[in-house]
């Protein structure tokens, strides 16, 4: 369905992704951050070996770079990051904080770089510079009057191998294992359902896996912004002959067409490639009702097959489930293994997995009605799917946040995991599941100890290495540690990166629990909201960005992060710092510890001073992961973190892979009264990287000068009774006593499902009740809220 608008801010974009608008794009962004010399040279060496790692997204880094292994948002992220704008001391001093409040993240972050540590003052109610070493004798003097439970240690996704390493371990010596991290509101889901479901915590994908494959299932996740550099990948798989089936909410433009910026036949001709052979437009939180749409064709045509007498022998219960279905043999025939007798890979079913019985017995169960309903699919379009996936040999399962950010997320990629074990599709080349990654080194922070959950950190090594005893107790996860500044248990916030407050479900709420903290310290290279809301002693320290030149007593360092496909890479800053009063992480870390702990085992000063030792006391402690790390950091292509999965070990309880039937199809949770309620589903745009917004357009879902927007489905604006171009405030329908409501977004008409709606994180962000979240992984169900609209007296506002 393609709909009409007369919206000025949004016109349908007819580019593909990529090309000349991208490339557009990103010269802009280059001359408005005022670096277009530097811009460009450092560019060329970015995602290169000797290079410096993307500070935008976790993509992989291949051995063979391309020209210019970067992608329009990766430029965008690093002329940020090297501007020459700077919010220096000059500038605070002619802002109270209180002034500061009202302004936009937006604008804060567009103040470009921090320079000088600072400290708030009350007395004037501004942001004052303070010398590094008072600042870390006040914070350490702090901490220790606190109780470790009292403190939560946040780690936002960017923070090197080395520095997360540092990081943990100062938490857990001064006591405390409330290590939130970023992961908690992203892929948390994956952490947990992929060790229950294969006995892997991360993907198990790695990049010839693309080379090799027949087949992509490409679920919930927006390429063309989010990871513009897998579009290589998938294009060059395309380009073979490969299928790509896409679930998606909404019709994404990079899932559709591309042209590859770095093809100048491309560029020059306009050739474009279509990426998705099959786009399913699913219902928000339908996709455990679509794959189990797909796997019910399979299994059903199995037994149709066997039952047809043509396969091996029947069903546990030795009756052919559906035997006079002659249709459904005729579709399993035309998709069944060259021998005609199976759909399904029974050998590695029997050899590997547990649960298969149940679980197909549930797909059996299923009526087509109830999964056609919930997904927002046809039974036809599920079995198109099926029928694709069942004539490939190796399948991918790649997946983004449409999958974990649910109330049943975990649950969304146990059912991943369960299709890809039907026919065998995990531990073979051209197989694998890929959970696209965020931050560029937000797997690694989770490989070297930033964990909540003491069972994930190697505490004993911890301890025998370091000469502490660390706490055993369990911390709080993202949501949780939510929960203690709300109910006043966190006394002191310490965030290593991220911008907390604009991130985080809630708003109103925690704004005012924020405010309470005893202690609030923030290490970041720009001005955030987190900052400017603060406790009662505030600290603002600004550190090196990763493609900065990081002197130190032995010469420049290096660090190293690990990305979405398990590999680890060095990286070397080159530019010129943003101030010559910035220190690294590391720096601020030890600093930071010594203070807080006083005499300890661990040379911080040395560690500060060779990042190589650093990366030799995570060697000891996790020898396999980082065997001869020093040796091989700067291996081209990177180097690989062992993972059993891939080698079809299954480090399970049950020894085996397994299946895993979710509970239900779809989620619960209290709204009365349903017929005018709306799902809503949280988006980026293609200007933004996270809470930092870079500018105020979305070029591939043609929005232009706005992010107060609101996208709906034609028919639900009709029967709703609003108008294209209205402007309506949102309110949560949850049913907990408190109100929750975004004022004056616009009505866009947008091709999406009925009954569903998108509007732009993190403004949308205060109608998320904290309650809303996955109860077992507690990642918040960004992806899923009910909703109610309301006509607005409001004008928009940019
Ligand atoms: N440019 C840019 N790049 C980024 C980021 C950024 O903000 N900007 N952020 C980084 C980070 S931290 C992360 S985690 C990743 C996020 O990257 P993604 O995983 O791509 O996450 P989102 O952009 O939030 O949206 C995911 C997609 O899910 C779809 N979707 C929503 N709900 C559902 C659903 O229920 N089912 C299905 N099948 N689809 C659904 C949406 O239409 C959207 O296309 O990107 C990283 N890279
Ligand atoms: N509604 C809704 N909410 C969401 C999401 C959603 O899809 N919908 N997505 C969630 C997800 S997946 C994520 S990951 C979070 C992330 O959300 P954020 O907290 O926004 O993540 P960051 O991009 O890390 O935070 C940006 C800040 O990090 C600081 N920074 C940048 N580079 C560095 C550096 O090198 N070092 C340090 N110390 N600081 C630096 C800067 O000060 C900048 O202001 O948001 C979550 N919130
Ligand atoms: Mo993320």
């Amino acid at each position: 369905m393609t709909l009409k608008t007369s919206s000025a801010i949004s016109k349908p974009y007819s580019g593909p992704a990529g090309g000349w608008g991208s490339a557009k794009s990103v010269a802009a962004i280059i001359l408005r951050e005022r670096v277009p010399l530097k811009g460009p040279r450092l560019l060329s060496t970015q995602n290169r070996p000797e290079g410096y790692m993307c500070v935008s997204c976790a993509w992989a880094k291949p051995s063979q770079p391309h020209p210019l292994e970067f992608c329009e948002n990766g430029a965008k992220a690093t002329a940020w990051e090297i501007t020459s704008r700077r919010a220096d001391p000059e500038f605070f001093a002619g802002k109270p904080l209180s002034e500061l409040e009202l302004w936009p993240d937006h604008d804060l972050e567009e103040q470009g770089r921090l320079t000088q540590p600072l400290r708030w003052d009350a007395a004037s109610d501004k942001y004052v510079p303070v010398a590094w070493s008072e600042a870390f004798e006040e914070i350490g003097r702090e901490l220790r009057a606190l109780d470790p439970h009292q403190v939560d240690l946040y780690t936002s996704g960017r923070a090197s191998l080395e520095a997360s390493y540092m990081y943990q371990l100062f938490a857990r010596m001064y006591g405390s294992n409330n290590l939130p991290d970023s992961s908690n509101m992203c892929h948390e889901s994956s952490s947990v359902a992929l060790p229950e479901s294969i006995g892997a915590s991360v993907g198990t994908a790695i990049l010839s896996d693309f080379e090799n494959t027949d087949c992509i299932f490409y679920i919930a996740q927006n390429v063309g912004t989010s990871s513009p550099r897998l579009l290589h990948d998938l294009q060059d798989a395309v380009n073979r002959g490969v299928k790509i089936i896409t679930f998606n909410l909404l019709r994404e433009r990079g899932l559709e067409r591309f042209v590859n910026p770095q093809s100048p036949v491309q560029m020059l001709t306009g050739k474009e490639t279509q990426i998705s052979s099959e786009y399913y437009q699913v219902n928000n939180g339908g996709d455990i009702a679509a794959l189990f749409g797909v796997c019910k064709a399979l299994i059903e045509a199995d037994d149709a097959l066997k039952a047809s007498g043509n396969g091996r022998v029947a069903g546990e219960d030795g009756k052919p489930k559906d035997p006079n279905n002659a249709a459904m043999v005729a579709f399993a025939a035309s998709m069944a293994s060259a021998d005609k007798k199976h759909v399904l890979d029974h050998d590695f079913i029997k050899q590997h997995t547990a649960g298969f019985e149940e679980f197909a017995q549930a797909a059996r169960d299923h009526k087509w009605s109830e999964l056609e309903r919930v997904s927002g699919l046809s039974r036809d379009q599920m079995m198109q799917a099926a029928a694709t996936y069942a004539k490939s040999d190796a399948v991918m399962m790649v997946y983004g946040m449409g999958l974990t950010q649910h109330l049943m997320g975990v649950q969304n990629v146990h059912m991943v995991c369960n299709l890809a074990l039907l026919r065998g599709n995990i531990g073979k080349p051209g197989a694998n599941i890929c959970a696209v990654r965020g931050h560029s080194n937000v797997q690694g922070q989770r490989t070297v100890g930033i964990t909540e959950k003491p069972g994930l950190a190697p505490l004993d090594k911890l301890s025998e290495l370091h000469g502490f005893e660390p706490p055993r107790w369990t911390g709080r996860t993202t949501v949780e540690t939510c929960e203690a500044i709300m109910n006043g248990q966190s006394r002191a916030f310490i965030g290593l990166g991220g911008n907390f407050l604009k991130a985080v479900p809630d708003t109103a709420a925690m704004e005012e629990g924020w405010r309470e903290l005893r202690l609030s310290v923030q290490i970041a290279t720009k001005l955030n909201r987190s900052h400017v809301l603060h406790g009662e002693i505030a600290y603002l320290l600004p550190c090196l960005g990763r493609i900065e030149l990081d002197q130190q007593a032995t010469g420049p360092q290096a660090v190293s992060i690990e990305s979405s496909i398990a590999h680890f890479h060095g990286s070397r800053g080159k530019a010129r710092p943003a101030s010559t009063a910035l220190l690294s992480e590391p720096a601020i870390i030890a600093g930071i510890a010594k203070a807080t702990l006083g005499e300890t085992k661990v040379p911080w000063d040395a560690w500060v001073g060779n990042y190589a030792e650093i990366r030799n006391a995570i060697e000891r402690t996790y020898p396999e992961t980082f065997k001869d790390f020093n040796e091989r950091m700067f291996k081209p292509g990177g180097f690989a973190r062992p993972l059993p999965a891939r080698e079809r070990k299954w480090v399970t309880k049950s020894g085996k892979a397994n299946f895993i039937t979710p509970a239900k199809l779809f989620p619960e949770f209290s709204t009365s009264g349903r017929a005018d309620v709306l799902h809503l589903a949280t988006l980026r745009s293609n200007d933004q990287f996270n809470t930092t917004i870079y500018g105020y357009s979305d070029r591939f879902r043609g929005v232009e000068g706005t992010r107060r927007i609101i996208f709906m489905n034609g028919e639900d604006i009709l029967r709703l009774g609003f108008a294209d171009g209205e402007i309506v405030d949102v309110t949560t329908a949850i049913d907990d006593n408190v109100a929750r409501t975004v004022t004056g977004l616009k009505i866009v008409p947008y091709n999406i499902p009925k009954g569903c709606c998108g509007a732009y994180y993190p403004e949308t962000n205060p109608l998320f009740p904290l309650a809303h979240h996955d109860p077992k992984s507690k990642t918040p169900s960004y992806k899923l809220l009910p909703v109610r609209l309301s006509r607005s007296h409001l004008t928009p506002v940019g």
